[in-house]
């Protein structure tokens, strides 16, 4: 096999974020952008040689292009298989799955995620290790660390892979097996979930459901599971082609961003669940007849009710949230008497401790939720869970919303992202943010007294490798909190969030408006961090 030896200039900017290189797709189609990228990861990598490689991505704008470019490098670069998803397509929970059954060397998934996609908007590359999860910190420092010095990028002058024939051929000495991207998450699920009492509450008429796909990668997973396996019409699925710019919209589930089916669960033709995933099929959205389940509610939902599925009958090791998801599971931890972790944004950060069988289930407000059956977020995985929850328990999505609040207390909640911030405003806002904290504590702001105002950083209690800087908060003695974090998965000026929660024990009080119930919070984050004042802007781009 000839080894092209093809030299190359740095980029500085190659710094992974929350979760992989995200950046627009006329930047990774700057010349050597992509190549040096992936020639980092490979060159930070311990041998290489022989292993497997798990590759494909979410479908946008550039999958299929960038796919060719990595086989080249993969094949160059001294891998013995490539694994690839069948048009390029992998959903990110189905490449951890596949990489964790193959005992792969890790994966390369490409997706920016939510993020739009065409061809002036988002691309994004993320490695995932060899348990399937994204790669720690340890590994994407040294990654970018190596960007910035690269000169060269080997790869080999071959015909382009055909992609969409399922199969196994050698090139160039390395096996390239084209797979079906859904048979084996499809079995997955059907070991972890009671397809057959799903398929009844289906069959029967009690569970109506409404799928939305939003043009990205679940479509094809959702109809052969939904429709084909658990019996659901072909109209339960919207949305459901994966297209390169997701139909122009953000895959983002949402009810900004999924409106289609927002639109019709707050109908009178409503069915009784709702659902959405986003770009590469790890978030979800969960939705009943006139009522959206917050994913913090949706997190400590699951886990106080995790019994009842098959998989997770024998009980939860523990649980883990990121710091700004709501402490609603905290509340059900403390109940089932287990542990609960509190992690950095960032589902990396839950790797060790799956792995380590100290958690179970872990999930974060931004749509994610999960369990140790992978090591990503799981959208499907979550969608399951609840229609297994609701056919076993044989009540709708609000009553087992109210039930669970009536038990444990609601924790009201909601975030308020400003986007595309000029980053100069942004990190003078956190500057002056950090410059406050010591200066809080005691005081008291109407009903509010600062009890504690700092900068979350986290020990990993597996590795004790440390993360600082991931958060700025402001808890108060009622146990509400205010907690200010920079996005770290935009790739236009900078996205500040703002995560505002407050408990309410009173069942009572419990069918309030959040935004009703966080109004003097939002009041006091406003004034701590001024953001409206700073831009000019009258209120958050997105309220979730
Ligand atoms: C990624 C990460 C998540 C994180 C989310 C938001 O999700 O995997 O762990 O919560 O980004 O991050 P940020 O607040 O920094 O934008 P995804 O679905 O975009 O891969």
């Amino acid at each position: 096999m000839q080894i092209n030896i093809m030299s190359t200039e740095p980029y500085t900017d190659q710094n992974p974020g929350t979760s992989g290189l995200r950046k627009k797709v006329k930047i990774f189609q700057k010349p050597g952008y992509l190549e040096n990228f992936v020639q980092a990861i490979f060159d930070s990598l311990e041998d290489i040689s022989g292993k497997t490689l798990v590759l494909g991505g979410d479908g946008r704008y550039f999958n299929r292009e960038a796919i060719q470019v990595i086989i080249k490098i993969a094949i160059a670069n001294g891998f013995g298989e490539l694994i690839i998803g069948q048009g390029g397509l992998l959903s990110t929970p189905a490449a951890s799955h596949i990489i964790r059954k193959n005992n792969a060397l890790g994966g390369l998934i490409l997706s920016a995620s939510h993020n739009p996609g065409g061809p002036d908007e988002d691309f994004g590359i993320k490695y995932n290790v060899s348990n399937g999860g994204p790669a720690p910190e340890k590994y994407t420092d040294e990654f970018y660390a190596r960007s910035k010095t690269i000169t060269r990028y080997k790869t080999v002058q071959i015909e382009n892979i055909d992609l969409d024939c399922i199969g196994s051929q050698a090139v160039s000495g390395v096996s390239i097996r084209i797979i079906d991207p859904v048979s084996d998450y499809a079995d997955l699920m059907a070991s972890i979930f009671d397809f057959e009492v799903l398929k009844n509450s289906i069959s029967s008429g009690y569970t109506t459901l409404l799928f939305d796909a939003m043009h990205a990668i679940t479509g094809p997973y959702a109809k052969r599971i939904l429709v084909d396996m658990l019996g659901a019409t072909p109209e339960s699925v919207i949305n459901a082609e994966p297209l390169e710019d997701f139909g122009g919209h953000h895959p983002d589930p949402n009810l900004a961003h999924a409106h289609e089916l927002a639109q019709v669960m707050f109908s009178v033709t409503a069915p009784t669940f709702g659902a959405a995933s986003d770009g590469d099929g790890d978030r979800n959205m969960i939705t009943g007849s006139h009522i959206f389940v917050t994913p913090s509610d949706s997190l400590a939902i699951m886990a106080a009710n995790a019994q009842l599925i098959p998989a997770y009958a024998q009980g939860l090791s523990g649980v883990a949230r990121s710091m700004p998801t709501s402490q609603a599971v905290d509340r059900v931890a403390a109940r089932l008497n287990i542990p609960c972790y509190e992690t950095p944004t960032g589902w990396k950060f839950f790797g060790n401790l799956l792995d380590a069988g100290k958690i179970t289930l872990c999930g974060e407000e931004s749509f994610g939720t999960g369990s140790d059956h992978i090591r990503e977020k799981d959208g499907l995985w979550a969608v399951l869970f609840w229609l297994n929850l609701i056919a076993v328990k044989h009540q709708s999505v609000a009553d087992i919303v109210h039930e669970h609040w009536r038990t444990f207390g609601r924790n009201m909640y909601c975030r308020h992202d400003y986007e595309a911030v000029e980053s100069s405003i942004a990190n003078a806002l956190i500057t002056d943010l950090r410059n406050l904290l010591p200066t809080l504590a005691g005081q008291a702001f109407g009903n509010y007294i600062v009890n504690y105002a700092d900068e979350f950083s986290y020990e990993d209690p597996v590795d004790g490798s440390f993360s600082k800087n991931q958060g700025i908060r402001i808890g108060f003695e009622n146990g509400s909190r205010i907690v200010y974090r920079l996005s770290g998965t935009g790739t236009v000026g900078a996205t500040l969030r703002i995560y505002l929660e407050k408990f309410e024990p009173d069942a009572a009080l419990h069918g309030q408006d959040a935004q009703v119930a966080l109004a003097e919070l939002a009041e006091l984050a406003e004034r701590f961090c001024e953001i409206k004042k700073r831009t000019g802007r009258t209120a958050a781009d997105v309220v979730t």
